[in-house]
């Protein structure tokens, strides 16, 4: 009988470590589903441009930007180049203040709420040399 017994509570124990395993699961599922993607601040090669220059992301992504060749560099959401002409939008997205060093990395959440559609956003002391880039936020 006392066999029987251990073997129950031993049963027991199991049962609770899959429930616990599987709740975990769906306690983390929503944030797992986010992806960050890695946009690097000059080509290796040296090129003044965002690589890769084009990015499609869903919202709640995030974006690594990772100094890299050539900077200084920064990432300007332009005002006016996006879904719903949203400055403060576009403001919360940048980071203006110049990366001086190769490997210095930022980081830019698109917001849950952020409308779908083409966000261009701009490195501040290349833009007239084309170092500029495209988001598309997916619906
Ligand atoms: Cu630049």
């Amino acid at each position: 009988m006392k066999l029987i017994a251990a073997s129950w509570r031993r049963f027991g124990l199991a049962v609770l470590t899959i429930l616990l395993v599987v709740s975990s699961f769906a306690v983390f599922t929503p944030s797992a589903a986010a992806e960050t993607y890695k946009v690097k601040l000059g080509s290796d090669k040296g090129m003044l441009a965002f690589e890769p220059a084009k990015l499609t992301v869903k919202p709640g992504d995030t974006i690594e930007w990772v100094n890299n060749k050539v900077p200084p560099h920064n990432v300007v959401f332009d005002a006016a180049k996006n879904p719903a002409k949203d400055a403060t939008l576009a403001k919360g997205l940048s980071h203006k203040q110049l990366m001086m060093s190769p490997g210095q990395t930022e980081k830019t959440t698109i917001p849950a709420d952020a409308p779908a559609g083409e966000y261009t956003f701009y490195c501040e002391p290349h833009r007239g040399a084309g170092m500029v880039g495209k988001i598309t936020v997916e619906g």
